[in-house]
């Protein structure tokens, strides 16, 4: 049976979490900002909402930037842990919609594909029904909508997500596939970044039909074997991946930047404590156990450096964390005098609890 791929994307995600939290903000250009650390007037756009990308602001332009589009627009700071939040539980509603565990998968904070084959029996009209139930619901639950996209495979649904945004959905029938795509400008084919978009410009390429037509061993003679038989596919519609479930990653960090460069002890370890505390939260939240402790440093030159320690047992507790991740901090300092930019701690070597609490978890 061929296949039925939908690609559910939450529109404007973390502006819209923002809207639905706070409602005097609606029918306001809302900019959510990834501000540096090191100074409020620096850091990035993260995302914003419709009402904003119509002054022209979007995604990873400078906030500043953003600020001298649409000076009434009201600027926010990001808020990841609760985005993630929402977008877990997005993710279950998604997964209910989905044939089984193993035929989802999440591919960002706001995104996930579903394959729904066995659900709709390959027919289209009942895939759109599914759609449409999944909009309602995260609606319903989550009061933010999506834009969904339908098709015979990841590549078309995904981009059928695309096509009609915000709180929209596009159905391509298997036959639908080329027409969908041919008249599109080959930046817009998921996959191809800038410098690919050159180059094929450089040939000559402009619009996906015309890289769909494209002579294949030209586009390997210039790309290589895996990305020119790769560009003539997508270009064709063509995308054989299946669905398939991340396993979770089999490791838990996190890193942070130091407010300004510095060697400083207590600046240093009270950071590495804060980021110590969110790794074990993670660490008990997913009821997992590690076997080892890595320590990252970038120095103010950028130059990255990581040492790890592998313990005798698996544990879960803080305090042997804490105790290897210090030593190893210990040593950076010993061994370098330049100044840290940032500092992370990572566990990896999980492992699931198995409910026996051992000597060292607690
Ligand atoms: N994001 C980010 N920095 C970027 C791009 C995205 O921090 N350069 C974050 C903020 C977005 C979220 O990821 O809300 C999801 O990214 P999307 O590309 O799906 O963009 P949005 O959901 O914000 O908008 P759209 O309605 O276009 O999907
Ligand atoms: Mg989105
Ligand atoms: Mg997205």
């Amino acid at each position: 049976m061929e296949r039925v791929i939908i690609h559910v994307d939450m529109d404007y995600f973390y502006a819209a979490i923002e809207e639905r939290e706070d409602p005097s903000l609606k029918g306001k250009a809302v900019v959510v900002c990834m501000y540096s650390n090191r100074n409020e007037s620096g850091g990035a756009v993260s995302t914003s909402n419709y009402v904003a990308r119509e002054a022209g602001i979007h995604s990873a332009m400078p906030c500043k930037l953003a600020k001298s589009k649409n000076p009434d627009a009201v600027f926010l700071p990001v808020r990841k842990p609760f985005y993630e939040e929402v977008s877990a539980k997005v993710m279950e509603i998604l997964k209910s919609n989905s044939d089984m565990d193993e035929a989802f998968e999440k591919i960002s904070i706001d995104e996930a594909f579903l394959d729904i084959t066995e659900s709709c029996k390959g027919d289209y009209e009942l895939a759109e029904e599914i759609g449409l139930r999944i909009k309602k619901e995260v609606k319903a639950r989550e009061r933010i909508t999506c834009s969904v996209g339908i098709g015979p495979n990841k590549l078309i649904a995904k981009m059928a997500s695309s096509f009609r945004k915000p709180d929209g959905i596009t159905v391509i029938k298997p036959e639908d596939t080329q027409g969908f795509l041919k008249p599109m400008p080959v930046k817009k084919l998921w996959g191809i970044g800038k410098v690919t978009e050159d180059k094929l410009s450089e040939l000559g390429i402009r619009t996906i039909e015309e890289l769909a037509a494209y002579d294949a061993m030209e586009l390997i003679s210039v790309f290589g074997k895996n990305k020119g038989t790769w560009l003539k596919q997508a270009a064709s519609g063509v995308d054989e991946t299946p669905v398939k479930e991340r396993t979770a990653t089999d490791q838990i960090g996190r890193m942070a930047s130091l407010k300004h460069d510095s060697r400083n002890e207590n600046m240093i370890f009270s950071l590495l404590d804060e980021l110590m505390d969110d790794v074990i939260s993670k660490v008990k939240t997913r009821k997992v156990s590690f076997r080892s402790v890595t320590v990252t440093v970038i120095f103010s030159n950028f130059k990255t450096s990581t040492k790890s320690r592998t313990l005798n047992h698996v544990v879960s507790c803080r305090d042997i964390l804490s105790e290897n991740a210090k030593e190893l901090m210990n040593q950076f300092l010993e061994e370098s005098e330049m100044n840290f930019r940032r500092i992370g701690v990572r566990v990896d070597n999980l492992q699931e609890n198995t409910g026996q609490k051992s000597l060292f978890d607690f």
